[in-house]
């Protein structure tokens, strides 16, 4: 039997190393579009480099679209590619809009091209919940985002539904809540709390400066959140689905559990900063998972504590081996 085919967008980015060790162990002949840049960014996948055919393109580029497509003729195609991090959309609100909103319609544009057929999974984000209008949210919640990065994304979400629509395309939208892992990006707030509970433990770091404490979000483990991105692509009608934990927690409830695992005690090392206050905060996201649970039997497997202690593990790992290792990423 011919294996399946999958391309990934995104390729580099945390979900998207976690879902091509997923789809590779399924059996998956699996391509990644990767950006052209002066230096490779490809430490997340570095341990699967050679089982993966890679593509030069880019989201702004209709042209590479189309090429990658065409050269990697997916069965699923998974459009994880986008500009991720939600403070940066502020200082980018045109460049966000263009890679995370308009992207998905090139992205579109060109699967109508080179393989209608193909299933099509888009990466929307529980931001676009925003302030939110009811807890928890569900796949049937209004959106009101509250960053560029969320408006965008909105749009990237509609397009979907409204190609699968216009189109009949196979084109589903996973409306996933916070997840993260020992792969995270350092700017985010979990990855930055573990990564300086590990760095002060190992008196590599003596404070950590941080925004908004009471800030709630619905934190999952990104490993069973790819789990669920394969199984929507396996259902035979394309839809929208809810992926969270139903548990929300806040950023001091995360710093607490982090410096518990080293043993350090919060005073002294934490402060709060005014500059990283966002000019919009979304205060609390929660989500209802119960039609992923019903339709796709997904459920959740590891706990927010679980997690959070896994990556200050991971973080303190990695800075024993690597003092050095402000911009690595862990396994
Ligand atoms: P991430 O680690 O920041 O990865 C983003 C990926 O997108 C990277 O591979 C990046 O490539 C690539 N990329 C950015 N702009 C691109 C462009 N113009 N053309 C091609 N590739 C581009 O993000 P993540 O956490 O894995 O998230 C994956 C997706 O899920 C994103 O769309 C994100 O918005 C969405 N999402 C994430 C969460 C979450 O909590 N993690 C929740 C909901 C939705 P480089 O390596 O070249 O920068
Ligand atoms: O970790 P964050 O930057 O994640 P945020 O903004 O919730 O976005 C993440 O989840 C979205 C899903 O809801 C994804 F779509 C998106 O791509 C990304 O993966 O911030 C979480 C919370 C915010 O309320 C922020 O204000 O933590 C608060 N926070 C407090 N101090 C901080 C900091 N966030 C960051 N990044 N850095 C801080 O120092």
């Amino acid at each position: 039997m011919t294996a399946r085919r999958a391309l990934i967008t995104g390729i580099t980015g945390q979900d998207g190393s976690y879902l091509a060790e997923f789809l590779l162990d399924r059996g998956y002949q699996v391509h990644g579009m990767v950006r052209r840049s002066s230096t490779e960014k490809f430490e997340r996948i570095e341990q699967i480099r050679d089982r993966l055919e890679l593509h030069q393109g880019d989201l702004l580029d209709q042209r590479s679209l189309v090429d990658t497509l065409r050269a990697s003729r997916p069965d699923e195609i998974y459009n994880l590619a986008a500009m991720s991090y939600v403070a940066a959309s502020w200082v980018q609100p045109t460049l966000t809009a263009e890679f995370s909103g308009i992207g998905v319609t090139r992205l579109l544009e060109a699967m109508r091209e080179a393989c209608p057929e193909a299933r099509f999974y888009q990466a929307s984000s529980s931001e676009m919940f925003g302030k939110v209008r009811e807890v928890p949210q569900t796949e049937l919640t209004p959106f009101y985002p509250r960053s560029p990065y969320g408006v965008a994304k909105a749009y990237g979400h509609f397009i979907t539904v409204n190609y699968r629509e216009s189109y009949g395309l196979h084109a589903t939208s996973g409306i996933l809540f916070n997840h993260e892992s020992p792969r995270r990006g350092l700017e985010f707030v979990t990855r930055k709390i573990t990564w300086h509970a590990a760095a002060i433990k190992l008196g590599l770091q003596t404070k950590l400066k941080l925004g908004n404490l009471d800030a709630e979000r619905d934190w999952g483990f990104a490993g069973d959140y790819v789990r669920a991105m394969w199984l929507m692509l396996q259902e035979d009608q394309a839809d929208d689905f809810v992926i969270a934990t139903g548990s929300a927690h806040s950023v001091r409830e995360c710093l607490q559990i982090a410096f518990d695992q080293v043993g350090v005690s919060l005073d002294g090392h934490v402060e709060t900063d005014p500059g990283l206050l966002r000019p919009a905060e979304v205060e609390q996201l929660i989500g209802d998972a119960g039609k992923a649970k019903r339709m796709l039997g997904w459920e959740p497997e590891v706990s927010f504590e679980e997690l959070i202690r896994m990556m200050v593990d991971a973080d303190l790992a990695l800075l024993s081996r690597d003092p050095g290792a402000r911009r690595a990423y862990g396994r």
